[in-house]
């Protein structure tokens, strides 16, 4: 008895289930979402499937209409600018192709050699007049030349100087030969480039040593009182007190 009760409760709750299903399934006018399958015979409608799978893509679909193009509006003008720092200096260009050499017009030339002989002609007159009056004598390119005013021989040196020149210094027969041409013209003594260093001991004014000399007979005989040098007119050489006035030549 005690075994039976359980089921008999089972059966009871199954038809009471059965009885509510009959009643809703007799209304038409109420549709119910579950299929009209589910409403026929005495059973219990089921729970609905899950959703199926997603389709397959579909065809490729025409190529559409070109879009329209769009021009936007003209913009602002920018500021100008500030200018840049110069840049660093660039390599040294390429070497140029050597120009045609240089020359003299022929005109010019022209011009500078009738120069040149109107020059020569001019000097050579001044050269032949100096001469002629005793005021030049000319030797192998040296030219000697006398102001034919009496110095001692301090002014003497110091007028030579300044017009570029020297005292006339014999440095052979033949320039002495030349010097004494203005002393005879002259008719008296002239001073020569030379002065006394240890008694009796004459040097040129550079203080080079003497090389040519043509002392007249006894001379040098000042006993170191007597510390320049003059020419007679026979061209011979006696010293002498630098403080006589004695006829000034220059050599150039
Ligand atoms: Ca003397």
């Amino acid at each position: 008895m005690m075994v039976l009760l359980p089921l008999l409760s089972l059966l009871l709750l199954e038809w009471a289930l059965i009885g509510s299903c009959s009643e809703k399934g007799g209304n038409d006018e109420q549709p119910s979402t579950y299929s009209d399958t589910y409403y026929h015979g005495p059973w219990i409608a089921g729970r609905p499937g899950r959703d199926g799978r997603d389709g397959r893509d579909g065809a490729k679909g025409e190529k559409g209409d070109p879009g329209e193009v769009l021009n936007g509006m003209q913009g602002c003008p920018a500021n100008v600018g500030h200018s840049g720092s110069p840049g660093p200096q660039g390599p040294p260009g390429i070497k140029g192709m050597k120009g045609e050499p240089g020359g003299i017009h022929p005109t010019l030339i022209d011009e500078l050699l009738n120069m040149t002989s109107y020059l020569e002609a001019r000097l050579l007159k001044l050269s032949k007049a100096l001469t002629l009056y005793g005021s030049m004598a000319e030797l192998g390119g040296k030219f000697y030349v006398t102001t034919g005013q009496p110095s001692d021989f301090f002014m003497i040196n110091k007028t030579c100087q300044e017009i570029g020149g020297a005292v006339a210094t014999p440095k052979n027969k033949e320039e002495n030969a030349a010097i004494m041409k203005l002393v005879v013209r002259h008719n008296t003594y002239a001073f020569l480039g030379l002065k006394e260093g240890i008694i009796g001991k004459f040097y040129y004014l550079d203080e080079s040593p003497v090389k040519y000399t043509n002392w007249y007979s006894g001379r040098p005989d000042g006993q170191g009182q007597e510390n320049c040098v003059e020419m007679y007119t026979d061209g011979t050489w006696n010293d002498r007190d630098c403080s006589k006035h004695r006829l000034g030549i220059c050599e150039f």
